[in-house]
């Protein structure tokens, strides 16, 4: 049988799975189910140093058509603010699975509070700067603006001073991936890169009642599930590339054995879930799992380090 356990960042862990950050890890209970569950690490809800209610509901919707499978969001980061999240991070059981804790303040200044709090704290939770969040009216995300990630990346790099995070969005353009990466990569705290935040903005609508899916922002939200896989194996491939430094984290598109081991090839060290975690709970972790031992049984793989980031192209 495959040997799925696997290391970041040097912490050894059962194995590359663990959820999304917003599924799944909004309130306790659900974080608590995350660390009895399956998974091999997980993370926390984005926070903002105060809580938040977030955007009006419905403001999630799964797509479950016969062909697609997917999802859309414009959840407007709700939240029970930066101090219920480093409670729970207080006694998380690190020796069960890694905790990482994903923050994404309102402005930098927020960010940086929330930053010194967790160094303070020193516990062994491993931050991650969400630059990605496509929901909050009036708000772009700090990923599109690269002067804005640069000058934040300077800034928790000198208050941090410890390795962290960061949460990207989708890139779709190969400047774009160049430009992002080299701006990553004036960071050795910068120690690891998720790939990928939904892709923003989409909008999804029913024909029958010619009505958009969610509420907020006339519908306007993030994509995720199968619609995402191509756009995910690509940022993850194109900063594996870029950022040989740096650890990859893959999201998006995941719901079999398949996807995850696509993550792992295209060079993801650990592989999230996002959308199918969302409509399985906590019971897709070893289902995903077994699907991906069979796999590398198949192709006679006995560890993930024989085929992580091995992706081939056509010469
Ligand atoms: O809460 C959200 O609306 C949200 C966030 Br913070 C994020 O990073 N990604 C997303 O799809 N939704």
């Amino acid at each position: 049988m495959a040997d799925l356990t696997t290391q970041f960042l040097e912490l050894p862990l059962k194995n590359p799975l663990m959820n999304a950050s917003g599924v799944w890890c909004s309130v306790a209970s659900q974080l608590e189910a995350l660390a009895e569950s399956a998974a091999g690490a997980m993370v926390s809800k984005s926070c903002t140093l105060q809580p938040r209610d977030g955007n009006p509901e419905p403001r999630y919707r799964v797509i479950n058509g016969e062909r697609t499978f997917g999802s859309i969001n414009s959840m407007g980061l709700p939240n029970e603010g930066f101090a219920y999240y480093l409670r729970y991070a207080q006694r998380h059981d690190y020796e069960q699975k890694p905790l990482f804790m994903s923050i994404s303040g309102l402005t930098l200044d927020d960010n940086l509070t929330m930053v010194d709090s967790l160094k303070d704290a020193v516990i062994p939770a491993l931050l991650e700067v969400n630059l990605s969040c496509p929901n909050v009216p009036g708000k772009s995300q700090i990923g599109y603006d690269f002067d804005a990630m640069d000058t934040l990346l300077a800034e928790v790099s000198s208050g941090y001073q410890r390795p962290f995070g960061v949460k990207l969005p989708p890139y779709f353009d190969m400047a774009h991936f160049d430009e992002a990466a080299e701006i990553l990569n004036r960071y050795p705290l910068v120690a690891f890169v998720t790939c990928i935040n939904s892709i923003g903005n989409a909008l999804v609508i029913d024909i029958d009642s010619e009505t958009t899916l969610i509420k907020p922002k006339d519908g306007f939200g993030g994509l995720g599930g199968d619609y995402v896989l191509p756009t995910a194996l690509a940022n993850v491939n194109a900063f594996y590339r870029r950022c040989p430094e740096k650890t990859i984290i893959g999201c998006g598109g995941v719901k079999s054995g398949t996807e995850a081991f696509l993550h792992l090839l295209a060079g993801a060290t650990l592989v999230q879930i996002g959308t199918s975690l969302y409509e399985e709970g906590p019971g897709i972790f070893p289902r995903v799992l077994d699907e991906l031992a069979a796999i590398m049984d198949d192709k006679g793989y006995k560890t993930i380090a024989d085929f992580r980031g091995k992706l081939k192209t056509i010469a």
